[in-house]
């Protein structure tokens, strides 16, 4: 007995849930809803680290990742530190839908979507991310929050002796209190970073869809979790679909998203499945911080997290609005 349509996303990003549900209010299918949802997210810059303007890499520069996934056709589509090009997500459609390819990257990947008629080159720089950017090069220290628990200079231009120093930083008493208080004020739920979002259209077929850019600070040229598919996101019409967020280079080595669809395709219930992908990585990477959603193909949805507190969102037809769950680690 589905509970169709139902839209889950990752974090309190409202605003993007009523996007794709009023998709599938207009009888539109779970990609097109999941396109909504997300570019909606980008549109809005949920959080400031979706879409164009947030989240400034070493040189200063906004880029993004984004995926989309049919769980009817099991095709995909994704975009990898795309450059001046703000519309991740549809980007990411565009390369499932016109090519025989499932992932582009950089520049290439914008030229690409430029040609299929996305606007730009646009920069994707802000007021906020220049000057957050220009703040963090001051002080070289300051802490990215996913890298430098530990805090490390981890200024490029890189030699290899700055790569065996890595973890090794030598940095002030003051910059080691600057990276705990960052890290205690993502845990405290102000930085999210990503969506990743699945839909169950009306016919019980399933599209999930991630949108980020990235991780603060990270090395150009650095690809997180965001457009591999069965990390980020992964849906099965036949089982159910996952959505994380987190430390996406611990969790792209574990494929947290495939490991929850496949567990509850061997007939795990959502919250065990979430649950047991996540202690995966935690059983390596005690520090890691992510989370993960599952829903399976009859709408029932659950969450499971390390490190901070996760939020997700729900929307299916019993509820009045977008409902948000909260899930302790
Ligand atoms: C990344 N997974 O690029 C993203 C960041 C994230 O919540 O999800 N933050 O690593």
């Amino acid at each position: 007995s589905g509970h169709y349509p139902v839209i889950v996303s990752t974090w309190p990003f409202v605003e993007a849930v009523r996007a794709a549900w009023r998709a599938i209010d207009s009888g539109f299918s779970a990609m097109d809803a999941v396109v909504e949802g997300c570019s909606a997210c980008e549109e809005l810059r949920c959080d400031g680290t979706v879409g164009p303007g947030g989240s400034p890499d070493e040189n200063g520069e906004t880029t993004l990742d984004a995926l989309v996934m049919n769980g009817a056709t099991m095709e995909v589509g994704a975009v990898a530190a795309m450059r001046y090009v703000k519309d991740g997500i549809k980007a990411a459609r565009l390369v499932m839908q016109h090519t025989g390819h499932t992932l582009l990257v950089g520049e290439q990947a914008s030229a690409f979507a430029i040609s299929m008629g996305l606007p730009g080159p646009t920069n994707l720089s802000s007021s906020e991310s220049v000057q957050k950017w220009s703040k963090w090069k001051e002080n070289r220290c300051q802490p990215n929050f996913w890298k430098n628990i530990v805090p490390v200079d981890s200024c490029g231009p890189y030699h290899p002796k700055d790569i065996a120093e890595l973890g090794k930083g030598t940095c002030s008493s003051a910059n080691l209190m600057a990276a705990v208080e960052s890290r205690s004020s993502h845990i405290g739920l102000h930085n999210h970073d990503t969506i990743s979002m699945a839909v169950i259209d009306k016919e019980g077929h399933i599209a999930v869809g991630t949108s980020t850019n990235g991780a603060t600070y990270k090395i150009p040229g650095r690809v997180g979790d965001g457009p591999i598919a069965g990390s980020s996101s992964y849906a099965d019409d036949e089982v159910g679909a996952c959505g994380a967020t987190g430390d996406g280079d611990i969790m792209m080595r574990f494929l947290p998203c495939y490991q929850v669809v496949e567990s509850m395709r061997l007939g795990m219930e959502p919250t065990l499945a979430a649950q047991d992908a996540i202690k995966r990585i935690a059983r390596k990477f005690p520090d890691f911080v992510g989370a993960v959603f599952a829903i399976n193909k009859n709408g029932l949805h659950a969450g499971a997290c390390h490190g901070w507190t996760f939020q997700y969102s729900v929307r299916s037809p019993e509820m009045e609005d977008v409902e948000v769950f909260t899930v302790f680690p």
